[in-house]
């Protein structure tokens, strides 16, 4: 089972998003096993995003990043970052498909709700900047066999 990262972003906590889209997630057939809610600090957002720190827009990304606490969830799934990656939609929340998160929920390329790992190398960096291994929840999900096949668990 592949394990990702989401970060419910300021704009999401803030318009009293965070159960829609965590109720999402679920729905789906995720299973979340580590979550908690911080503020970020430049620092770590100086990492997170140093693929984006030429970008003119850097500056107000982090301010945005920083504008109130986000939740961090890892959902361990089947194919789990190509799935989260998916639900969440296009970057520029103002292309994204009806249905997606962004979709729905957003019309901005900066204030787009969520952040997921866009990669399985990724989310494993990714996962390790927010988490420490007594964070996750080894817990069994008795409907297991009820949402995948055999060779998929
Ligand atoms: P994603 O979050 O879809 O992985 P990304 O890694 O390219 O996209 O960018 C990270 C975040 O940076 C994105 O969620 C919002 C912000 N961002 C990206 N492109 C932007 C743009 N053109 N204008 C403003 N903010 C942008
Ligand atoms: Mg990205």
């Amino acid at each position: 089972m592949e394990r990702t990262l989401v970060i419910l972003k300021p704009g999401c906590l803030q318009r009293g998003l965070v159960g829609e889209v965590i109720s999402r997630f679920e729905k789906r057939g995720l299973k979340l096993v580590a979550m908690k809610m911080v503020q970020l600090t430049d620092e770590i957002l100086d990492v997170h995003y140093a693929h984006l720190k030429e970008k003119p827009f850097f500056p107000w990304l982090r301010d945005g990043m920083k504008a109130a606490p986000v939740i961090l969830c890892c959902w361990e799934g089947y194919s789990a970052v190509q799935v989260v990656r998916d639900m969440a939609g296009a970057t520029r929340a103002s292309k994204a498909v009806p249905g997606t998160i962004r979709g729905d929920f957003s019309m901005s390329a900066q204030e787009n709700i969520v952040h997921t790992s866009d990669s399985l190398e990724n989310a494993t960096i990714e996962l390790d900047r927010f988490f420490v291994e007594s964070d996750y929840c080894d817990y069994i999900s008795p409907l297991d066999s009820y949402k995948y096949a055999p060779d998929e668990m």
